[in-house]
């Protein structure tokens, strides 16, 4: 049952950060417990998900790639640590825990975040399966998701809309940036690794590009139907109230119409694809029912 592929693919997950995770001396004990709050303390894991699901449909043993599917975990745990900082979101809980720098401080927060967003890095170099040519275009594909033409360009051009209604092309850019990014590098770091051939890559890349505007387009469905589980929010009562949604542009049925729409490219993508596609065509429709 595909409920028990998540909750195994977790599991394995969650073992894999804890082992890669240690502080190496007795003074950096302070930085490395603020970083292991953060990363061990649940969420859905659903890149490094993804990641393992493309490299078993070609074939590869996750295992021998952890490195790769812990940095992303490590990246994705850094944007929410700095998304939630008082110059950013400015929030007290996440995932019904308090927030980073509720706990350790701001500095601290800061620097948990900059010691993953590193760490990743330094993660991707020292696995041992990879090829060093497997390993530049893997550590390239990630930069580019995370850095300011991916992620942290998107959450710059969220930051200048505050508060402003954008068109709806600019906010599908504003979110291919800030969260499709990494669900697309995801998707590729396995076709990199898992040495895809063309065809393959051109479907599963339309595949991950349907599965970011899904995920985004939920997001905002729960942010007003107000199933996401975070303590000390009320629904709606997020600054997206003020600011572009989908929703805001198709009111809520037009936005779950898209989301099933979206969830169906995303299907139609896999159609071409001559591996077993039924983990990657599960997870669309996980995400289309999630409540989380
Ligand atoms: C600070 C550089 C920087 C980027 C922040 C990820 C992000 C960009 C902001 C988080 C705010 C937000 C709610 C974005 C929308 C989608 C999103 C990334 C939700 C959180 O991801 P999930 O649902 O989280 O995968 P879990 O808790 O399951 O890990």
């Amino acid at each position: 049952m595909f409920k028990d592929y998540l909750g195994s693919s977790k599991q394995h997950i969650e073992q894999w950060l804890g082992e890669v995770l240690s502080s190496p001396n007795q003074e950096f004990k302070p930085l490395y417990e603020s970083m292991s709050y953060s990363l061990m303390q649940g969420g859905k894991r659903i890149r490094p998900i993804l990641s393992k699901a493309v490299l078993e449909m070609l074939h590869k043993d996750p295992a021998d790639y952890k490195e790769f599917l812990c940095a992303m975990e490590c990246i994705h745990t850094y944007s929410l640590v700095h998304d939630d900082l008082p110059a950013m979101d400015n929030d007290d809980y996440r995932r019904g825990n308090l927030t980073n720098h509720k706990v350790y401080g701001e500095g601290m927060a800061i620097l948990a975040g900059d010691g993953l967003l590193t760490y990743a890095f330094q993660l991707m170099t020292e696995n041992k399966t990879a090829t060093p040519q497997q390993k530049i275009d893997a550590i390239k594909c990630v930069a580019a998701a995370a850095g300011p033409e991916g992620m942290v360009g998107g959450q710059a051009f969220d930051m200048l809309s505050e508060d402003k209604h954008i068109p709806l092309e600019e906010l599908k850019v504003l979110h291919s940036g800030k969260t499709g990014a990494l669900f697309n590098a995801s998707v590729e770091l396995g076709l990199i690794l898992g040495n895809a051939d063309t065809a393959t890559r051109t479907a599963l890349m339309e595949y991950a590009n349907c599965l970011g505007l899904l995920f985004q387009i939920t997001d905002d469905i729960l942010d007003v139907t107000g199933t996401i589980e975070e303590l000390g929010k009320t629904p709606g009562s997020d600054i997206r109230q003020h600011k572009s949604t989908y929703v805001s542009f198709l009111g809520l049925e037009g936005a779950k119409e898209q989301a099933a729409l979206v969830g169906q490219q995303a299907h139609d993508a896999l159609d071409s694809v001559s591996y077993d596609t039924s983990i990657l065509s599960a997870l669309i429709d996980y995400l289309l029912e999630r409540t989380n």
